[in-house]
């Protein structure tokens, strides 16, 4: 993986591969930075990216990617369970018996739409806002290969992530129904403590 990241290094320090606004990547941040875990975050850029990870022998082309000497964990969860095991402090302990399934479905569904419904409302119209955010924080040289590819790059997301007119209606209503879900299945102290952060009581 060395050859293909790019940016400041200090060696020391495990990278973590990551598109700026991805969701997926906010997890594995999260999870770092919650176990107090010092990393150097390294964008790669949208498109680019497909090449980079395959070129660096990552399983699939998927960020986050945590680089850590020759350790390798692609996956935001994998990349949860990495940094549970190595600061073994057991914060993430899965009290719920159905944690990991809920877990699952959350990336499965609710990941997926949140991105097709951010893509469906800002790439026909926006994509000028959008180029930024993906290819956040990459080096320059990387940044220069990504703007170049961009205009091949907007038409393979528009088709990989089905970008119809009726795509955001669609994945809204997924999303609504999702959350009910999500909300049905969890516990009461989770509700009540998520309700009462929300009210900014916490
Ligand atoms: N289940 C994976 C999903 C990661 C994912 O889909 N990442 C997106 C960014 S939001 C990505 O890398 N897409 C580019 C690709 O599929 O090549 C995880 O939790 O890390």
């Amino acid at each position: 993986m060395k050859g293909v990241i790019e940016g400041p290094m200090n060696q020391d320090r495990p990278k973590l591969i990551t598109f700026g606004i991805s969701h997926y990547c906010e997890k594995a941040r999260w999870a770092l930075d919650w176990h107090g875990i010092d990393y150097q975050e390294i964008g790669w850029p949208c498109g680019l990216h497909e090449l980079l990870a395959k070129l660096g022998g990552a399983k699939a082309t998927t960020v986050p990617i945590l680089v850590n000497g020759d350790e390798l964990v692609q996956g935001s969860g994998a990349i949860i369970d990495w940094a549970d095991e190595r600061t073994q402090t057991l914060g993430r302990q899965l009290t719920l018996p159905d944690a990991r399934k809920i877990e699952q479905r959350a990336d499965d569904v609710i990941g997926v739409h949140v991105r097709r419904l951010y893509f469906a409302e800002m790439l026909p119209k926006f994509p000028h806002l959008t180029k930024p955010g993906l290819n956040y924080n990459t080096s320059v040289s990387h940044r220069f290969i990504g703007n170049m590819m961009w205009p091949v790059t907007w038409r393979i997301i528009m088709r990989r992530y089905d970008i119809t007119p009726d795509a955001a209606s669609e994945s809204r209503a997924t999303l609504a129904a999702e959350l009910d879900w999500l909300e049905a299945s969890l516990p009461m102290a989770v509700r009540i403590s998520s309700e009462t952060a929300s009210a900014g009581r916490i």
